[in-house]
Protein backbone atom coordinates (compact mmCIF):
# COMPACT_ATOMS: atom_id res chain seq x y z
CA UNK A 1 0.00 0.00 0.00
CA UNK A 2 2.05 3.53 -1.10
CA UNK A 3 -1.18 5.46 -1.73
CA UNK A 4 -1.33 7.50 1.81
CA UNK A 5 -4.13 10.31 1.17
CA UNK A 6 -8.02 8.89 1.01
CA UNK A 7 -9.71 9.34 -1.96
CA UNK A 8 -12.16 12.41 -1.38
CA UNK A 9 -14.28 11.82 -4.47
CA UNK A 10 -15.37 9.12 -7.18
CA UNK A 11 -12.84 10.36 -9.82
CA UNK A 12 -9.73 10.38 -7.18
CA UNK A 13 -10.80 7.17 -6.25
CA UNK A 14 -11.01 5.19 -9.46
CA UNK A 15 -7.67 7.10 -9.77
CA UNK A 16 -6.27 5.40 -6.97
CA UNK A 17 -8.33 1.91 -7.64
CA UNK A 18 -5.99 2.35 -11.19
CA UNK A 19 -2.63 3.24 -8.87
CA UNK A 20 -2.99 0.68 -6.39
CA UNK A 21 -3.27 -1.92 -10.15
CA UNK A 22 -6.75 -3.01 -9.60
CA UNK A 23 -9.61 -2.48 -11.94
CA UNK A 24 -13.45 -2.14 -10.77
CA UNK A 25 -15.47 -4.93 -12.49
CA UNK A 26 -18.24 -2.93 -12.78
CA UNK A 27 -17.01 -0.75 -15.79
CA UNK A 28 -15.97 -3.68 -17.44
CA UNK A 29 -18.98 -6.44 -17.60
CA UNK A 30 -19.97 -6.06 -21.10
CA UNK A 31 -16.58 -6.47 -22.36
CA UNK A 32 -16.13 -9.62 -20.52
CA UNK A 33 -18.90 -11.37 -20.68
CA UNK A 34 -20.49 -10.83 -23.88
CA UNK A 35 -23.95 -13.60 -24.00
CA UNK A 36 -22.42 -15.45 -27.19
CA UNK A 37 -19.00 -16.00 -28.74
CA UNK A 38 -17.92 -13.45 -31.37
CA UNK A 39 -14.30 -13.59 -33.16
CA UNK A 40 -12.07 -10.77 -34.10
CA UNK A 41 -11.72 -12.90 -37.00
CA UNK A 42 -14.21 -12.29 -40.23
CA UNK A 43 -15.45 -15.41 -42.58
CA UNK A 44 -13.14 -14.81 -45.50
CA UNK A 45 -11.39 -16.85 -48.50
CA UNK A 46 -7.86 -16.92 -50.30
CA UNK A 47 -7.90 -17.46 -53.96
CA UNK A 48 -4.95 -19.91 -54.68
CA UNK A 49 -4.57 -18.97 -58.21
CA UNK A 50 -3.54 -15.55 -57.06
CA UNK A 51 -1.35 -16.61 -54.02
CA UNK A 52 0.04 -19.06 -56.44
CA UNK A 53 1.34 -16.92 -58.74
CA UNK A 54 2.96 -14.17 -56.20
CA UNK A 55 4.24 -17.55 -54.00
CA UNK A 56 5.90 -18.60 -57.36
CA UNK A 57 7.23 -15.01 -57.98
CA UNK A 58 9.45 -15.63 -54.94
CA UNK A 59 10.73 -19.14 -55.28
CA UNK A 60 12.37 -17.01 -58.44
CA UNK A 61 13.77 -13.59 -55.72
CA UNK A 62 13.94 -15.63 -52.75
CA UNK A 63 16.50 -18.28 -51.70
CA UNK A 64 15.83 -21.13 -48.61
CA UNK A 65 18.70 -19.64 -46.79
CA UNK A 66 16.88 -16.49 -46.82
CA UNK A 67 13.35 -17.24 -45.81
CA UNK A 68 14.14 -20.51 -43.63
CA UNK A 69 10.75 -20.70 -44.71
CA UNK A 70 8.83 -19.40 -47.92
CA UNK A 71 5.60 -19.18 -47.11
CA UNK A 72 2.61 -17.10 -47.45
CA UNK A 73 0.94 -16.34 -44.02
CA UNK A 74 -3.41 -16.30 -44.81
CA UNK A 75 -4.11 -13.64 -42.81
CA UNK A 76 -7.44 -13.03 -41.67
CA UNK A 77 -8.50 -9.24 -41.92
CA UNK A 78 -9.18 -9.14 -38.37
CA UNK A 79 -6.31 -10.80 -37.09
CA UNK A 80 -3.36 -8.73 -38.88
CA UNK A 81 -1.03 -8.02 -35.53
CA UNK A 82 0.27 -10.49 -34.87
CA UNK A 83 -1.20 -12.12 -38.33
CA UNK A 84 -3.08 -15.00 -37.51
CA UNK A 85 -5.71 -17.40 -39.77
CA UNK A 86 -8.16 -17.76 -37.09
CA UNK A 87 -7.97 -16.80 -33.00
CA UNK A 88 -6.39 -20.49 -32.28
CA UNK A 89 -5.06 -21.92 -35.92
CA UNK A 90 -3.23 -20.54 -38.90
CA UNK A 91 -2.90 -21.78 -41.93
CA UNK A 92 -0.29 -20.64 -44.85
CA UNK A 93 1.07 -21.82 -47.87
CA UNK A 94 4.56 -23.15 -49.03
CA UNK A 95 6.32 -23.80 -51.53
CA UNK A 96 9.67 -25.53 -52.56
CA UNK A 97 11.72 -26.27 -55.03
CA UNK A 98 13.98 -29.04 -56.46
CA UNK A 99 17.36 -29.30 -55.09
CA UNK A 100 15.91 -27.01 -51.46
CA UNK A 101 15.84 -28.02 -48.04
CA UNK A 102 14.04 -26.35 -45.63
CA UNK A 103 15.97 -26.61 -42.77
CA UNK A 104 15.33 -28.84 -39.49
CA UNK A 105 13.26 -27.18 -36.50
CA UNK A 106 11.30 -28.03 -33.87
CA UNK A 107 8.42 -26.14 -31.69
CA UNK A 108 6.12 -26.72 -28.93
CA UNK A 109 3.16 -26.05 -31.55
CA UNK A 110 1.25 -29.24 -33.49
CA UNK A 111 1.43 -28.75 -36.79
CA UNK A 112 0.62 -30.62 -40.02
CA UNK A 113 1.18 -30.81 -43.64
CA UNK A 114 -1.53 -30.93 -46.40
CA UNK A 115 -0.26 -31.53 -49.82
CA UNK A 116 -1.75 -29.36 -52.88
CA UNK A 117 0.31 -30.07 -55.66
CA UNK A 118 3.61 -31.48 -56.70
CA UNK A 119 5.48 -34.27 -56.60
CA UNK A 120 8.62 -36.25 -54.70
CA UNK A 121 9.36 -33.75 -51.88
CA UNK A 122 9.83 -35.68 -48.52
CA UNK A 123 9.02 -34.07 -44.82
CA UNK A 124 11.44 -35.93 -42.80
CA UNK A 125 9.72 -36.29 -39.07
CA UNK A 126 12.03 -37.25 -35.92
CA UNK A 127 14.24 -39.41 -38.26
CA UNK A 128 11.20 -41.20 -40.30
CA UNK A 129 10.91 -39.75 -44.06
CA UNK A 130 7.85 -38.91 -45.64
CA UNK A 131 7.23 -39.17 -49.01
CA UNK A 132 4.57 -36.23 -50.11
CA UNK A 133 1.95 -36.52 -53.09
CA UNK A 134 -1.27 -34.40 -53.42
CA UNK A 135 -3.86 -34.65 -50.91
CA UNK A 136 -1.85 -35.96 -48.23
CA UNK A 137 -2.12 -35.37 -44.75
CA UNK A 138 1.58 -35.16 -42.87
CA UNK A 139 1.58 -34.42 -39.15
CA UNK A 140 4.29 -33.42 -36.99
CA UNK A 141 3.31 -33.11 -33.90
CA UNK A 142 4.51 -30.58 -30.74
CA UNK A 143 8.35 -30.89 -30.36
CA UNK A 144 9.05 -33.32 -33.29
CA UNK A 145 11.84 -32.18 -35.28
CA UNK A 146 11.25 -31.43 -38.78
CA UNK A 147 12.69 -30.72 -42.22
CA UNK A 148 11.53 -30.65 -45.73
CA UNK A 149 13.38 -31.69 -48.76
CA UNK A 150 13.03 -31.79 -52.40
CA UNK A 151 14.31 -34.14 -54.72
CA UNK A 152 11.97 -34.21 -57.94
CA UNK A 153 10.67 -32.01 -60.49
CA UNK A 154 8.73 -28.72 -60.11
CA UNK A 155 7.36 -26.90 -57.86
CA UNK A 156 5.75 -28.68 -54.55
CA UNK A 157 3.33 -26.88 -52.63
CA UNK A 158 1.26 -27.26 -49.26
CA UNK A 159 -0.50 -25.81 -46.95
CA UNK A 160 0.85 -25.90 -43.34
CA UNK A 161 -1.35 -26.00 -40.42
CA UNK A 162 -0.49 -24.79 -36.68
CA UNK A 163 -2.02 -23.85 -33.55
CA UNK A 164 0.78 -21.38 -32.79
CA UNK A 165 -1.99 -18.65 -32.30
CA UNK A 166 -3.21 -20.87 -29.31
CA UNK A 167 0.07 -21.64 -28.22
CA UNK A 168 1.61 -18.18 -27.95
CA UNK A 169 -1.28 -16.77 -26.24
CA UNK A 170 -0.95 -19.74 -23.99
CA UNK A 171 2.22 -18.37 -23.46
CA UNK A 172 3.46 -21.94 -23.89
CA UNK A 173 6.00 -21.50 -27.03
CA UNK A 174 8.94 -23.08 -27.64
CA UNK A 175 11.57 -22.88 -30.31
CA UNK A 176 14.81 -24.99 -31.43
CA UNK A 177 16.66 -24.72 -34.66
CA UNK A 178 18.58 -28.98 -35.31
CA UNK A 179 22.16 -28.69 -35.03
CA UNK A 180 21.97 -29.45 -39.23
CA UNK A 181 20.11 -27.68 -42.48
CA UNK A 182 18.71 -31.73 -42.45
CA UNK A 183 18.32 -34.05 -39.77
CA UNK A 184 19.46 -37.58 -39.48
CA UNK A 185 17.33 -41.13 -41.14
CA UNK A 186 16.73 -42.90 -37.67
CA UNK A 187 14.11 -45.52 -39.52
CA UNK A 188 12.84 -46.82 -42.91
CA UNK A 189 10.96 -44.08 -44.94
CA UNK A 190 7.32 -43.99 -44.35
CA UNK A 191 7.53 -47.01 -41.54
CA UNK A 192 4.75 -45.33 -39.21
CA UNK A 193 1.98 -45.08 -42.20
CA UNK A 194 2.60 -48.50 -43.70
CA UNK A 195 2.45 -49.99 -40.03
CA UNK A 196 -0.95 -47.49 -38.80
CA UNK A 197 -2.62 -47.13 -41.88
CA UNK A 198 -4.44 -50.32 -41.82
CA UNK A 199 -6.28 -49.51 -38.93
CA UNK A 200 -8.01 -52.26 -38.00
CA UNK A 201 -5.10 -54.60 -37.46
CA UNK A 202 -2.66 -53.23 -34.54
CA UNK A 203 0.84 -53.60 -34.15
CA UNK A 204 1.40 -54.89 -31.25
CA UNK A 205 5.07 -54.44 -30.54
CA UNK A 206 4.09 -50.63 -30.24
CA UNK A 207 3.16 -48.64 -26.88
CA UNK A 208 -0.38 -47.22 -27.71
CA UNK A 209 -0.01 -43.22 -27.19
CA UNK A 210 -2.90 -41.02 -26.84
CA UNK A 211 -1.50 -37.37 -27.59
CA UNK A 212 -1.12 -37.47 -31.16
CA UNK A 213 -1.40 -39.73 -33.35
CA UNK A 214 1.52 -42.20 -34.76
CA UNK A 215 1.12 -42.45 -38.31
CA UNK A 216 3.62 -39.97 -40.36
CA UNK A 217 1.08 -39.26 -43.18
CA UNK A 218 -2.34 -40.28 -44.16
CA UNK A 219 -2.16 -40.65 -47.95
CA UNK A 220 -4.89 -39.31 -50.20
CA UNK A 221 -5.41 -42.88 -51.84
CA UNK A 222 -6.63 -44.41 -48.18
CA UNK A 223 -9.40 -41.37 -48.14
CA UNK A 224 -10.00 -41.87 -51.98
CA UNK A 225 -10.52 -45.70 -51.53
CA UNK A 226 -12.68 -44.71 -48.19
CA UNK A 227 -15.05 -42.21 -50.59
CA UNK A 228 -15.14 -45.26 -53.51
CA UNK A 229 -15.92 -48.13 -51.28
CA UNK A 230 -18.86 -46.03 -49.43
CA UNK A 231 -19.80 -45.00 -52.56
CA UNK A 232 -23.51 -43.20 -53.39
CA UNK A 233 -24.59 -45.83 -50.50
CA UNK A 234 -24.51 -42.99 -47.10
CA UNK A 235 -26.63 -39.96 -46.67
CA UNK A 236 -23.53 -38.87 -44.52
CA UNK A 237 -24.58 -35.64 -42.49
CA UNK A 238 -27.00 -32.87 -43.18
CA UNK A 239 -24.71 -29.90 -42.83
CA UNK A 240 -21.72 -31.68 -44.02
CA UNK A 241 -22.00 -34.61 -46.27
CA UNK A 242 -19.80 -37.65 -46.10
CA UNK A 243 -17.64 -36.19 -43.60
CA UNK A 244 -14.80 -38.39 -42.73
CA UNK A 245 -12.14 -37.48 -39.49
CA UNK A 246 -9.04 -38.44 -39.56
CA UNK A 247 -8.14 -40.60 -36.64
CA UNK A 248 -5.67 -41.46 -34.20
CA UNK A 249 -5.41 -45.31 -34.49
CA UNK A 250 -5.05 -46.01 -30.64
CA UNK A 251 -8.15 -44.26 -29.20
CA UNK A 252 -10.01 -42.64 -32.32
CA UNK A 253 -9.29 -39.77 -31.36
CA UNK A 254 -8.22 -36.64 -33.18
CA UNK A 255 -4.99 -36.66 -34.78
CA UNK A 256 -3.27 -34.06 -32.52
CA UNK A 257 -3.81 -32.57 -29.36
CA UNK A 258 -4.98 -29.51 -30.36
CA UNK A 259 -6.32 -29.77 -33.98
CA UNK A 260 -8.81 -32.15 -35.94
CA UNK A 261 -9.25 -33.06 -39.68
CA UNK A 262 -11.64 -33.90 -41.78
CA UNK A 263 -12.44 -34.25 -45.00
CA UNK A 264 -16.10 -34.59 -46.94
CA UNK A 265 -17.57 -34.98 -50.22
CA UNK A 266 -20.44 -33.36 -50.99
CA UNK A 267 -22.82 -34.91 -53.47
CA UNK A 268 -23.41 -33.13 -56.81
CA UNK A 269 -25.78 -30.40 -56.31
CA UNK A 270 -25.39 -30.87 -52.11
CA UNK A 271 -26.94 -28.02 -50.31
CA UNK A 272 -26.30 -28.35 -46.65
CA UNK A 273 -27.90 -27.35 -43.61
CA UNK A 274 -27.21 -24.90 -41.56
CA UNK A 275 -25.83 -25.03 -37.96
CA UNK A 276 -23.04 -23.38 -35.96
CA UNK A 277 -20.35 -24.26 -32.80
CA UNK A 278 -17.53 -23.08 -30.88
CA UNK A 279 -15.04 -24.50 -33.17
CA UNK A 280 -12.63 -22.19 -35.32
CA UNK A 281 -12.33 -23.75 -39.10
CA UNK A 282 -10.26 -23.04 -41.65
CA UNK A 283 -11.26 -25.47 -45.47
CA UNK A 284 -9.24 -26.13 -48.32
CA UNK A 285 -11.07 -26.97 -51.31
CA UNK A 286 -9.67 -30.00 -52.49
CA UNK A 287 -11.87 -30.50 -55.53
CA UNK A 288 -14.56 -28.64 -57.11
CA UNK A 289 -15.80 -25.44 -56.66
CA UNK A 290 -19.24 -24.22 -54.51
CA UNK A 291 -20.44 -21.79 -51.67
CA UNK A 292 -20.70 -21.68 -47.98
CA UNK A 293 -22.75 -19.13 -46.45
CA UNK A 294 -21.52 -17.70 -43.31
CA UNK A 295 -23.56 -15.18 -41.07
CA UNK A 296 -25.20 -14.57 -44.32
CA UNK A 297 -22.42 -13.68 -46.59
CA UNK A 298 -21.89 -15.44 -49.28
CA UNK A 299 -17.86 -17.12 -49.90
CA UNK A 300 -17.65 -18.78 -53.23
CA UNK A 301 -14.79 -21.34 -53.59
CA UNK A 302 -12.54 -23.20 -56.01
CA UNK A 303 -10.27 -25.67 -56.63
CA UNK A 304 -7.24 -25.03 -53.90
CA UNK A 305 -9.04 -22.02 -52.73
CA UNK A 306 -8.76 -21.46 -48.69
CA UNK A 307 -11.98 -20.39 -46.14
CA UNK A 308 -12.33 -19.67 -43.01
CA UNK A 309 -15.43 -19.63 -40.80
CA UNK A 310 -14.60 -18.16 -37.43
CA UNK A 311 -16.32 -19.56 -33.77
CA UNK A 312 -20.07 -19.73 -33.58
CA UNK A 313 -20.40 -18.46 -36.76
CA UNK A 314 -23.65 -19.70 -39.00
CA UNK A 315 -22.85 -21.93 -42.15
CA UNK A 316 -23.84 -23.77 -44.86
CA UNK A 317 -22.16 -25.79 -47.54
CA UNK A 318 -23.18 -25.65 -51.13
CA UNK A 319 -21.46 -27.56 -53.81
CA UNK A 320 -21.98 -25.39 -57.04
CA UNK A 321 -22.06 -28.26 -59.61
CA UNK A 322 -24.81 -30.64 -60.51
CA UNK A 323 -22.92 -33.15 -61.64
CA UNK A 324 -18.99 -33.30 -60.20
CA UNK A 325 -17.99 -33.95 -56.17
CA UNK A 326 -17.04 -31.44 -53.91
CA UNK A 327 -14.38 -31.98 -51.70
CA UNK A 328 -13.34 -30.21 -48.41
CA UNK A 329 -10.50 -30.39 -46.18
CA UNK A 330 -10.89 -28.92 -43.01
CA UNK A 331 -8.96 -28.60 -39.74
CA UNK A 332 -10.26 -27.46 -36.31
CA UNK A 333 -9.38 -26.37 -32.65
CA UNK A 334 -12.35 -28.79 -31.25
CA UNK A 335 -10.40 -30.65 -29.33
CA UNK A 336 -9.58 -27.95 -27.66
CA UNK A 337 -13.03 -26.83 -26.94
CA UNK A 338 -14.03 -30.34 -26.06
CA UNK A 339 -11.29 -30.79 -23.56
CA UNK A 340 -11.96 -27.51 -21.74
CA UNK A 341 -15.98 -27.74 -21.11
CA UNK A 342 -16.73 -24.75 -23.86
CA UNK A 343 -17.99 -27.41 -26.62
CA UNK A 344 -21.45 -26.25 -28.11
CA UNK A 345 -23.11 -26.56 -31.34
CA UNK A 346 -26.73 -25.48 -32.60
CA UNK A 347 -28.47 -26.30 -35.71
CA UNK A 348 -30.38 -23.13 -37.11
CA UNK A 349 -32.29 -22.23 -39.80
CA UNK A 350 -31.28 -21.80 -43.27
CA UNK A 351 -29.87 -18.84 -44.53
CA UNK A 352 -30.75 -18.68 -48.18
C1 LIG B 1 6.78 -23.86 -39.56
O1 LIG B 1 7.60 -24.47 -38.71
C2 LIG B 1 6.62 -24.36 -40.86
O2 LIG B 1 8.00 -26.25 -40.49
C3 LIG B 1 5.74 -23.75 -41.72
O3 LIG B 1 7.39 -25.84 -42.49
C4 LIG B 1 5.02 -22.65 -41.35
C5 LIG B 1 4.45 -20.98 -39.68
C6 LIG B 1 4.59 -20.46 -38.43
C7 LIG B 1 5.46 -21.05 -37.54
C8 LIG B 1 6.19 -22.17 -37.88
C9 LIG B 1 7.40 -25.56 -41.29
C10 LIG B 1 5.16 -22.11 -40.07
C11 LIG B 1 6.04 -22.72 -39.16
Amino acid sequence: MTTTTKAVDDESAYESISKEGATPLWRYYGALFHPEPVSKAVPFVWHYAELRELLMHFTETLSLEEAERRVLMLTNPGLQEPPSTLTTIYAGIQAILPGETAQAHRHASHAFRYVIEGSGACTTVNGERLHMEPGDLLLTPGWHWHDHHHEFEGPMIWVDGLDYPLANMLEAGFFELYEERRQKVLVADDLSTRQYIHGQLRPVWEEPRSDSSPIGNYPWREVEAAFSDIGDDAEGTAFDGINLTYTNPFDGGPVLPTISCQVQRLKPGFRGEAHRHTTNTIYHVRRGQGQTIVNGEVLEWHEHDLFCVPTWCVHEHVNGSATDDAVLFSYDDSPVMKALGFYREEAVERQS
